[in-house]
């Protein structure tokens, strides 16, 4: 049932339970009892994903040595139907038209600042002091050299901006240390790492809160690029077009989800370090070793009863769990590219397979030059600038979601010597595996122009037949096609 239906958004729940419910009338939920939160979990979640490719949300309970009804949800996005549900886009659309919709609608968006109210189903249990243990919860070890049980994979982790007062949310990785305290581990440039360290430059420790479950909206406002200085609660209102409800952190006074299902909050002090890591990370690697992070003093823990957990465990991007963060990046990417004036694009496919390491871009050639524009743009925004590897300039009569057919290009429309272009010392960081331990995160990165040249008129014509010739034919032959 549509809750508010403007315009072509649908929505069809409000909060995680409904959006649970909406996802089992899709006939995408799975539920699963019995597994454990030592690897089964995280195995489950693997086997399915390499199984369905597009996997259904699978939801576990009965974990050994929890009660019953502490669930956890994993794989929880992950089909474009999903994320249209979550978005509020209609939920039969191809990836390409998803792409397309929602970068108009993150065009669009006024961002609807959140509503503070008093109560909320998070608030049904508070602890404080020795009361607090997050350990109540069943968080998995998900791969078998984790350094520990990641608690926060999907989450969101709450920080306010010490100069200039905005509010932030990012999906950070989150290890339990013990009890009262867990780990955090933030990549460098990250919109958190910077308040953070604005805080330790004054010598004071930096206030969050971190929820651990949340409507999968909230997630992915936390997990993609939302401009800085902005708060992404009022960027997911904006998405929504009406307020997300939180409570006001009881020691922090941080914004928390109203609607949450488990959240703490408490301080990082400077110097406050502990050996973190290492975690199978989303390039398909176990990343940035083990090695001292900030640690999250826990001062207040709530949480709903009967609360569910949300994880979102990288996987080897090839086996999966990268598909529909690739659909919502190539967006955002499209939209860098005509913001700074880039014409004629047709389309920008982040690789599910190699996630922010490749990105192949469409345009229909105006002009000499055109291709690398777009490329180093491509290559360089914020959207696309953290951890890029290649970017591939193709033109627009190939299938830029189709890797052969982008290999086929790549192949017949570049030349190494002159269509490779390296740029150096750009934005990396400690997940990426080729970079050594402690190195400085900086990598390069290869822009390979697949576009006929422009100047090149007698450029060969591509085989196959042309449009005309093959409706006719499809017609006529119908038969064999069958
Ligand atoms: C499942 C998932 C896990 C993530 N884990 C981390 C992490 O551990 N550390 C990190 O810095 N970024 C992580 N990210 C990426 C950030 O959430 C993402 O870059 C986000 O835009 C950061 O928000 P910010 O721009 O407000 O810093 C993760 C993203 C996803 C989807
Ligand atoms: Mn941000």
């Amino acid at each position: 049932m549509a809750i508010a239906a403007k315009s072509e958004q649908v929505w069809n729940y409000r909060g995680l339970r409904e959006w649970i419910d909406a996802v089992d009338r899709l006939g995408q939920l799975r539920k699963v009892t019995g597994a454990h939160w030592d690897l089964e979990i995280g195995a489950v979640t693997e086997l399915l994903c390499e199984k369905y490719k597009q996997p259904p949300s699978i939801l576990f309970d009965g974990i050994p040595d929890y009660p019953k009804n502490y669930r956890v949800l994993s794989a929880e996005i992950e089909t474009v139907e999903r994320l249209a549900l979550t978005t509020g886009l209609p939920p039969r659309i191809s990836p390409l038209e998803f792409v397309q919709r929602w970068r108009h609608k993150v065009r669009q968006i006024k961002p609807i600042e959140p509503e503070v109210v008093k109560d909320g189903p998070l608030l049904q249990n508070v602890l404080t002091g020795d009361d607090i243990s997050i350990l109540k919860f069943p968080a998995p070890r998900w791969h078998e050299e984790d350094g520990g049980r990641y608690i926060g994979t999907a989450d969101l982790v709450i920080t306010r901006d010490p100069e200039e007062g905005w509010v932030n949310l990012g999906t950070y990785r989150s290890m339990v240390h013990d009890e009262r305290s867990v780990g955090l581990y933030i990549s460098p440039g990250k919109h958190g790492r910077i308040q953070r360290q604005k805080y330790y430059d004054n010598q004071k420790s930096c206030p969050v809160a971190i929820s651990f479950g949340q409507d999968p909206l909230l997630f992915i406002a936390a997990s993609i690029d939302v401009p800085y200085g902005m708060n992404e609660l009022a960027y997911a209102g904006g998405v929504r077009g009406e307020p997300i409800q939180v409570i006001s952190g009881p020691k922090t006074g941080l914004p928390i989800p109203a609607n949450s299902e488990i959240a703490i909050e408490g301080e990082m002090i400077p110097g406050d370090l502990k050996e973190e890591g290492p975690f199978g990370e989303w390039t398909g690697y176990y990343a940035s070793h083990r090695r001292p992070e900030p640690v999250v003093r826990i001062h207040t823990l709530m949480y709903r009863s009967d609360p569910i957990l949300c994880g979102a465990p990288p996987l080897k991007p090839s086996v999966g769990q990268g598909f529909y963060r690739s659909l919502l990046r190539s967006a955002l990417i499209w939209n860098a590219l005509e913001e700074t004036g880039v014409p004629d694009v047709t389309g920008v496919a982040v690789h599910p397979a190699a996630s922010r390491l490749m990105v192949i871009v469409g345009i229909k050639q105006r002009y000499p030059g055109h291709a690398k524009q777009a490329a180093v743009i491509a290559g360089q925004c914020r959207a696309g600038g953290y951890m890029g590897r290649y970017v591939v300039v193709v033109d627009d009569d190939v299938n830029i979601f189709d890797s052969d057919d982008v290999i086929w290009a790549i192949c017949t429309r570049s030349d190494p010597q002159q269509s490779i272009d390296i740029v150096r010392r750009c934005w990396s960081g400690p997940l990426d595996p080729m970079l050594p331990a402690g190195a400085a995160g900086l990598n390069s990165r290869a822009i390979i122009d697949a576009t006929r040249p422009y100047e090149r008129k007698d450029f060969p014509r591509v085989t196959g037949m042309s449009p005309e010739l093959k409706k006719k034919m499809a017609q006529k032959w119908e038969k064999l096609l069958i």
